[in-house]
């Protein structure tokens, strides 16, 4: 039987925590032949609710699950943490500056940074869910300098998904059947959902989406639009955000990595910029990347039109003067 591996999520106790620890108690993140042991982090008040959800993982009686943690201490959390999934922050709120939420993010993602650095385990994998998700992945791996940077992780996946999605709905193909969409930069509405390389299966091969929609100007204009709107339209229905599409695309985003990805698929992770396809280097931007054994690389030699180019620049500056306030936020 394979050793349990030892996986952090913290702000477990808020919406996307509620529906990401059964899903990895169930073996969708990291395989249904993988145990678990669960260790949840959230603040002194959640801890009743964070306790209530330790209760129910106890009463789902998951076969996978070894152990569950929950603690509102941070250094309890992080010891011995192979998977780090972190989904705590500090929510924008109406009134308040920009610069002012940044700052509360930052102190959040500098303490939790030098407690994974000291009491993770060694090549532990750091995935940032929570809010300027790109800009506190860099904080993180700046207050973390032991941790190797390709360790440290964003989510985009559920943009790329999200795109999906959109494709699937519009050819009315199934959704397993489109590829290679990529989310470029910012996990904000400055992101591009771009599908020039994408593909779908049909039953003459393999397709160029473009080739299909047969409609530049929806690609072009409201495709793009939607993507990057999603969160917002799911706030109007639900009144609340999106929470089970988050936490499903967290685990498709931790699961690709050590496991990989299919052989000619790629997907979108917010990862340390290295300069390719001259996006500033040293800051966290989603590319499309490849993953085997356990490490992700960008897909390296797509065309990028003209059209691409200034989306792929506009995101970049944006992260580049997230950065700049983040930084502001530090001295
Ligand atoms: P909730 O407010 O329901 O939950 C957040 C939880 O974090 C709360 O329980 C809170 O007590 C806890 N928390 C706050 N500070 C903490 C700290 N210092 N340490 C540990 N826990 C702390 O928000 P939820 O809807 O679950 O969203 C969580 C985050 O995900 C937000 O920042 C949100 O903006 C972000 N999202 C990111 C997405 C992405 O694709 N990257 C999509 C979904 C989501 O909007």
């Amino acid at each position: 039987a394979k050793e349990p591996v030892r996986v952090l999520v913290t702000g477990a106790a808020g919406q996307i925590g509620y529906a990401l620890v059964p899903m990895i108690a169930r073996g969708l993140m990291l395989g249904p032949d993988q145990p678990v042991i669960l260790h949840m982090l959230d603040i002194p008040p959640a801890a009743e609710a964070l306790n209530g959800v330790k209760m129910e993982l106890i009463d789902a009686a998951f076969p996978l699950l070894k152990g569950v943690v929950a603690t509102t201490d941070v250094v309890e959390a992080c010891t011995g943490v192979n998977i780090a999934v972190m989904v705590g922050g500090f929510p924008r709120k109406e009134g308040m500056e920009r610069k002012d939420v940044m700052s509360k993010n930052v102190s959040i993602y500098k303490a939790q940074a030098s407690a994974l650095e000291k009491h993770a385990a060694a090549n532990c994998k750091v995935l940032v869910v929570a809010n300027p998700a790109n800009t506190n992945a860099l904080i993180l791996k700046e207050f973390a300098p032991s941790i190797p940077e390709k360790n440290i992780t964003c989510l985009t996946r559920l943009d790329h998904n999200r795109a999906l999605g959109q494709v699937s709905e519009r050819l009315n193909v199934q959704v397993s059947d489109v590829k290679n969409v990529i989310i470029w930069g910012n996990h904000s509405s400055s992101q591009y959902p771009d599908v020039n390389h994408a593909t779908v299966k049909t039953p003459s091969g393999e397709k160029p989406v473009r080739e299909l929609v047969k409609d530049d100007a929806w690609l072009n204009g409201e495709f793009i639009t939607t993507v990057q709107q999603r969160g917002a339209a799911i706030i109007k229905a639900r009144k609340l955000s999106s929470a089970l599409s988050a936490a499903s695309s967290a685990c498709d985003h931790i699961r690709d990595w050590v496991l990989g990805t299919p052989e000619g698929t790629w997907v979108s992770m917010g990862v340390y910029s290295d300069g390719s396809y001259n996006v500033p280097a040293g800051l966290i931007y989603s590319f499309p990347v490849t993953c085997r054994n356990g490490e992700w690389t960008i897909v390296q030699g797509l065309g990028i039109d003209a059209f691409s180019r200034k989306k792929l620049d506009a995101t970049a500056a944006e992260l580049s003067e997230e950065k700049a306030l983040a930084y502001s936020c530090l001295s």
